[in-house]
């Protein structure tokens, strides 16, 4: 089964992109599995180009301590294979302006920013060539992304009906618990790498201390019932979920140990503390060796430029161009 999926290096990595995503990607990683780091992508909001050179090399690390093993996937940098830019600009004169203007993600990001740039728009068009270059079948995502798959979909299969039989056609795969992990803070809105109040994420990377803090800081509710019920009770449903991805079992069956809001937060801050801490540890190893991190890289980029080449060359000829 071919997979890719792919994370911006957009900010710290958080416990909604590792139990939405990326764990998923551990639990499925195959030598038919693709997973790129999109620093493409990341160029489409404001970011210091000093920072994004740290951050991809933070992502890599983040994604080899959480788990990933480049002896059995490919690992690779979106913009070192260059037919991903290349292949954006086809489907770009297949997608409409129509369909791109009604995304989610589009008109929530346009409306935080005067002037936003033309790329946030074309976003998707940009992910659909990631997904399309690889025929993959499966996209392993967090809830979020489901609009941009179906835009794929409906791209791909609008490609091979005018050009002929050239993609595959992708579907997403998505996590039975914490397919959106919400804000500790606002646990209406998604926690989010670039909009997050500062107690609303926890981070791959924080201290136990940091941790424990965010999870006893939590908003709840003034009821005194630990119950796993999203429309009236979202704060602790958040948690009971990330509580639930963490450990295996069901929320409802989670809910029905506690009747104290606070042992529930305890818990759930020392479940979290020693999931991560192996990850966090890691982490630091890889990211203190430079040359490694480098050859991990090279070699992936050089796996997905192998697949991802013929794919654009079949699509590009089928457009007629010469
Ligand atoms: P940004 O806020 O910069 O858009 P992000 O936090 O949404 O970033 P991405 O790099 O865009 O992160 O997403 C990487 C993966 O993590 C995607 O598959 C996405 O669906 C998933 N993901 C992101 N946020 C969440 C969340 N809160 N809950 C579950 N999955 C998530
Ligand atoms: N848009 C995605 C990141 C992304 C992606 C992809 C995910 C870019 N290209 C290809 C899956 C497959 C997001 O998470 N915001």
């Amino acid at each position: 089964m071919r997979i890719l999926s792919g994370i911006q290096p957009s900010g710290t990595m958080h416990i909604g992109n590792f139990l939405g995503a990326v764990k998923h990607w551990v639990d499925s990683q195959s030598p038919e599995a693709y997973y790129c780091v999109v620093d493409l992508h990341a160029l489409t909001l404001e970011i210091e180009p000093s920072v994004l050179r740290e951050q991809t090399a933070d992502c890599v690390a983040s994604l080899l301590a959480a788990g990933l093993d480049p002896e059995i996937c490919t690992l690779f940098i979106q913009s070192h294979v260059p037919y991903h830019a290349r292949l954006s600009w086809l489907l770009e004169c297949v997608a409409s302006y129509g369909e791109l203007s009604r995304m989610t993600q589009f008109k929530e990001k346009a409306e935080r920013q005067e002037g936003y740039r033309v790329g946030l728009l074309t976003y998707p068009v940009l992910m659909a060539a990631d997904i399309l270059l690889y025929n993959a079948q499966q996209v392993p995502v967090g809830d979020d992304q489901r609009q941009h798959l179906e835009l794929t979909r409906n791209i791909a299969e609008r490609f091979n009906n005018r050009y002929g039989e050239v993609f595959t056609i992708p579907e997403a795969i998505q996590p039975n618990a914490a397919s959106r992990v919400m804000d500790l803070q606002e646990p209406t809105r998604k926690m989010s790498k670039s909009i997050s109040s500062p107690l609303g994420s926890v981070y791959l990377l924080d201290e136990p201390s940091e941790i424990e803090k965010k999870i006893k800081k939590a908003v709840t509710d003034t009821e005194n019932e630990v119950r796993f019920d999203w429309e009236t009770k979202p704060g602790i449903s958040n948690l009971l979920e990330i509580y639930s991805s963490f450990e295996g079992s069901s929320p409802e069956a989670i809910a029905s140990r506690y009747t104290r809001y606070g042992d529930l937060k305890s818990d759930l801050a020392l479940l979290v503390i020693e999931s991560l801490a192996p990850i966090a540890e890691r982490y630091r190893e890889l990211r203190n060796d430079p040359v490694a991190l480098e050859a991990v890289i090279l070699r992936g980029d050089e796996k997905a430029a192998e697949i991802a080449g013929p794919v654009y060359r079949l699509a590009s000829a089928a457009m007629g161009l010469i």
